[in-house]
């Protein structure tokens, strides 16, 4: 008896619950709000969720100036040259007349991603200058009337496809360099005749997109905050639909659109809109409660805040192993890490980065077991470094080593319990030493690691686990 009201009060209360998520969820109609509720459980959004590392390559005509004019340094992001003062906009538009990459090879860079352990990549197909790497037909600033000619975009395409990298398309809706195309809402009527023709343009460029370069598995939305844009809610729903349509399993973030009151990447109703949360730009969550257990990727410059090519970096460079410490972050967490790439005007990539992308290779070849594939594990995070799992294994990553070599781990009562640690890398065993109870009665381990064992590197520890019986012996509680 008693065991049925149990499940009577259970039920009522999943029941209740699930009530009270409709009614918050719909106590704003929307007609330009989320399209689904909840995360996707399709083959290509599962796949993306297995990523762990991406790429971003950042390439443009903003490439031959690298961050100079007139001899003069620009202390901006190099792909926004264009927008200084120093740069005169018909110096930036005639450009691209000089773009011919020589140096440019597709399946190297392609076999670089590889190596450091990319499994996606995301390119940008115009960015805010409107200079497009592939031939559209709805403008002449593209690649085939530069001295290169040829499709750069179908090159990189084929490369990483080859190689067994799925391919993201970056598409800005700034467009610096079409007539129509304005930030905010136009105010003359000829104005608006204007944004009517760069609104049928965009959407002219993203089908032409999706249609010549079917193996492409998304989208990746920049330049959205416009005004004007925000302001296209029926515009940009229908456009969404649309692709979708075309495209199924597409992939978009949720930087493509506003719902009607403009609110962007969360709908009013506070729903993510589209697939995986795209708000976290040279940002990492700081704990899994800022993620509300949606799907996300993080995107990171390796200097501070330079996409496009800049010769010149100032400030502080990230080292492979801050890179390194951020991936495992943005795992252990659910997100997806992309790192960022601005190839040279020649087609070159820098020496730096070329150095990064082959220290995390390294670093990928041994411990990638515990990235690929992996997520949250709901255990408590410590202060050495981040916990990931798959299946009944959970990859401790060690950062910051203990001076003890203890490594804590506490895991809540009556779920699992551990039964072997070795390191990931020789396989060699380490002890578990039971360290009792906390107040929460949550058991307490610590894997000690052998006082001998040196690493200059972050190193990962394997901890198997089984399913535990539910704890009947409760630990004397603290009265406070
Ligand atoms: C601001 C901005 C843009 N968004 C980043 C992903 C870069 O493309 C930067 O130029």
């Amino acid at each position: 008896m008693k065991k049925i009201l149990f499940l009577i009060i259970l039920i009522s209360n999943i029941a209740f619950t699930q009530g009270f998520a409709q009614t918050k969820r719909s106590s704003i109609p929307l007609q330009h709000g989320t399209h689904r509720l909840g995360k996707r459980t399709d083959a290509e959004m599962q796949k993306w969720r297995q990523y762990g590392l991406g790429q971003f390559i950042h390439w443009g005509v903003y490439a031959i100036a690298g961050g100079h004019w007139n001899g003069k340094y620009y202390p901006g992001a190099a792909e926004w040259i264009r927008s200084w003062k120093e740069m005169p906009d018909e110096d930036y538009d005639n450009l691209y007349k000089q773009f011919n990459p020589t140096a440019f090879d597709a399946k190297k860079w392609a076999k670089q991603a590889k190596y450091m352990g990319a499994k996606y990549m995301i390119i940008t197909t115009k960015h805010h200058d409107g200079f497009c790497i592939w031939p559209s037909k709805y403008t002449d600033y593209t690649i085939k009337n530069t001295p290169y000619q040829k499709d750069l975009l179908k090159e990189i395409v084929d490369a990483y496809d080859a190689e067994g990298i799925d391919v993201y398309l970056y598409f800005s809706i700034i467009d610096w360099h079409q007539k129509g195309y304005r930030s905010a809402l136009p105010a003359t009527t000829e104005e608006k005749a204007g944004y009517e023709e760069f609104k049928q343009f965009t959407r002219n460029q993203l089908i032409e997109l999706l249609t010549n370069y079917p193996t492409a598995k998304g989208l990746w939305f920049d330049g959205t905050w416009d005004k004007a844009w925000i302001e296209e809610a029926k515009f940009t729903d229908d456009l969404e639909t649309e692709m979708r349509a075309l495209r199924p399993g597409l992939i978009i973030g949720s930087r493509f659109r506003a719902d009607e009151n403009g609110k962007r990447h969360f709908d009013s109703n506070g729903d993510l809109m589209g697939d995986y949360e795209q708000g976290w730009e040279r940002d990492l969550p700081n704990s899994i409660a800022d993620v509300n257990g949606n799907d996300w990727d993080c995107v990171m410059t390796i200097p501070e805040n330079q996409w496009g090519y800049h010769s010149d970096w100032r400030g502080y460079v990230k080292t492979s192993y801050d890179l390194i410490d951020m991936l495992v972050r943005s795992v252990s967490m659910d997100g997806n890490f992309v790192l960022n790439f601005g190839p040279d005007g020649k087609g070159n990539i820098r020496p730096e980065e070329s150095k990064i992308a082959q220290e995390m290779g390294d670093w990928m070849k041994v411990n990638s077991e515990a990235i690929y594939g992996c997520s949250y594990t709901g255990l408590k995070k410590q202060g050495w470094g981040y916990f990931t799992q798959k299946d009944n294994k959970i990859y401790l990553t060690v950062f910051n080593r203990p001076i003890n070599n203890m490594l804590h781990v506490e895991i809540p009562k009556g779920g699992i319990k551990p039964v072997k640690a070795y390191f990931l890398s020789g396989n060699k065993s380490v002890d578990i030493i039971n360290a009792g109870r906390n107040k929460q009665n949550n058991s307490l381990y610590n894997i000690a690691l052998p006082a001998d064992y040196i690493s200059g590197q972050p190193f990962v520890i394997v901890l198997e686990i089984e399913k535990s019986a539910e704890d009947k012996d409760i630990y004397q509680q603290a009265l406070t």
